[in-house]
């Protein structure tokens, strides 16, 4: 899609400050938002900075020849709240992605809108720490393109991602941090090998982080709320897994 048209789209659309959502895509690293957070001028940071350095790298890419023939649905397969249900009856056409916390401009996203903005494909490969993988077909704009949208505080740390269902009563989140928030391999796709991401798989859009394993692959996202700290939701630990069971916030693959 030509920046052109995303361009009209945006300005008719009701996103506020639409303009930002405007920047090339893998360019995103030399951004300014992005700059700001990552090399400010505090010393810990900067030491911190170089001692994750290497997850700048990309995760690996995959051909449409190897995407797997069954790509299994794991977790809660349906919220099955009468909320989420009555928008999924709606096929998400009232659906929006609420964009609040440490924010200049929170948004409010239609499905259409995210729909309209500059998108990334990739096939990568998942991997549930159960014990399985399947490889398959992302489709969606970038997080650090709506981050830019808002127009994220320079004291946020984090991004929480807060999801539809309740798993085990508990609601389901997850968090990364604004070095993988801005990785251009993170994604909240809207599709999933082509199709519009079904109901199992997380509809109407799941975050693909690429350098996390699949617990963090939240899917029914609801609300991107950006945090100084991850104190702030739930048990503090940074997702229901966390919370809950014992993975590493971070457990890079
Ligand atoms: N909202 C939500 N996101 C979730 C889960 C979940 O239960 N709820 N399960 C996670 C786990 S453990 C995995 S392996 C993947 C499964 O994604 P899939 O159903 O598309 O295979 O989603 C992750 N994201
Ligand atoms: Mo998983």
């Amino acid at each position: 899609m030509s920046s052109i048209i995303t361009r009209r789209a945006l300005v008719t659309g009701a996103a506020s400050g639409a303009g930002l959502l405007l920047s090339g895509c893998d360019k995103l690293a030399q951004n300014e938002t992005f700059r700001k957070i990552l090399f400010s001028e505090d010393e810990a940071h900067r030491v911190l900075q170089r001692a994750i350095s290497s997850r700048h790298s990309l995760a690996k890419e995959f051909t449409a020849a190897e995407m797997s023939p069954v790509f299994r649905a794991n977790g809660t397969l349906n919220p099955g709240t009468p909320a989420y249900s009555a928008m999924a009856a709606e096929k998400f056409a009232n659906w929006k992605l609420q964009v609040d916390g440490l924010v200049n401009r929170p948004l409010a996203l239609s499905l259409a809108q995210l729909q309209q903005m500059p998108a990334r494909t990739q096939i990568t490969r998942h991997d549930c720490v159960e014990g399985w993988s399947a490889i398959g077909k992302w489709h969606g704009p970038m997080l650090g393109n709506i981050l830019k949208a808002a127009d994220v505080k320079t004291s946020a740390r984090y991004i929480i991602f807060h999801c539809a269902d309740l798993f085990h009563g508990n609601a389901y989140y997850t968090s990364i941090d604004m070095f993988d928030a801005f990785h251009p391999q993170t994604i909240l796709a809207y599709t999933m090998n082509d199709a519009p991401i079904t109901v199992p798989h997380g509809a109407p859009i799941r975050l693909r982080a690429e350098r996390h394993l699949g617990y963090k692959q939240a899917k029914y996202v609801m609300r991107l709320q950006a945090v100084a700290s991850l104190d702030e939701v739930g048990l503090g630990k940074g997702g229901y897994w966390e919370d809950h069971v014992d993975y590493d916030t971070y457990a890079g693959i």
